[in-house]
């Protein structure tokens, strides 16, 4: 029957992507589905081209990255748009979860004042510096390039890294300035400066669900579900979470179970 399938969800390699991944596989065996989570796929590109080929039934995804990376050059202006071109492709989005996680440029909070630096064109004037930025946002053209080219930055000592290594060299004084996820717990606990984007450069990354078209049929129920999921997580209650497991040590699927208990009433 119908609800015989087992539905298979994917999340990036990043602490939100991975809590995401866990309320959505959750959240599916709360409404009866059977539910795997295969945690830490990849990057978005992985992430997305395994949903189209069937590989996986659903991630965690933004809207931002998917106007600027997935379908760049087609008119997606709207979330309305953005839909319709993801139907085209045999795919579903929730309504946004609640929050935006956006890039953002992020310095040690004694660095950016000793050197007057409040926002993104501040960088213009200080072509030294030693930019270090996770390995997707170096390649994306919503990240280095397009923001490089928005703002005619000169720094040329840019070098790419695994995310969670750079708040640890902004703290040891190793790097200048990283990109930062807002939603990262690691920016008030480092009491980090995020610049001013003052160009207006990034995009709105709401954070939606993803999932194929034919899990309508297939899981009538881990849809309805998911979709409940709309509106229940504001960026401090994201923030938190992802605090959870980064910085408390506690395993996502825990602090998963417990946010879906305290906010959409599921067992
Ligand atoms: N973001 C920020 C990235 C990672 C975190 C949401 C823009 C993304 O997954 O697309």
């Amino acid at each position: 029957g119908a609800q015989d399938t087992e539905v298979v969800v994917g999340s990036k390699t990043f602490t939100e992507g991975v809590v995401l991944g866990e309320v959505a596989a959750q959240a599916a065996r709360g409404a009866g589905v059977e539910a795997t989570h295969r945690r830490e796929v990849g990057g978005t590109r992985v992430l997305w081209s395994a949903l189209l080929r069937g590989d996986l039934d659903a991630y965690p995804e933004y809207t931002g990255t998917l106007a600027q990376e997935i379908f760049s050059g087609e008119d997606v202006a709207t979330d309305d748009a953005l839909a319709e071109a993801l139907a085209r492709e045999g795919i579903r989005m929730t309504p946004p979860l609640g929050f935006n996680n956006t890039y953002a440029i992020g310095m040690a909070e004694d660095r950016a004042e000793a050197l007057g630096i409040e926002a993104v064109s501040d960088l213009r004037t200080h072509p030294d510096l030693r930019l270090g930025f996770s390995n997707e946002f170096l390649d994306r053209a919503d990240g280095w390039p397009g923001l490089r080219d928005a703002y005619g930055l000169p720094q040329r000592d840019v070098r790419g890294l695994d995310h969670d290594l750079a708040y640890r060299a902004l703290a040891a004084g190793d790097l200048d300035a990283v990109d930062l996820y807002s939603t990262d717990a690691e920016i008030p606990y480092y009491g980090l400066r995020v610049l001013d984007d003052d160009r207006a450069f990034f995009p709105r990354y709401d954070a939606v669900l993803l999932y194929r078209a034919d899990l309508e049929d297939r899981a009538p129920d881990a849809v309805a579900a998911w979709q409940r999921l709309a509106g229940t997580l504001s960026a401090d209650s994201m923030a938190a979470l992802n605090a959870r497991v980064k910085l408390d040590g506690q395993p996502e699927a825990v602090v998963a179970a417990d946010f879906l208990r305290g906010s959409v009433g599921l067992d």
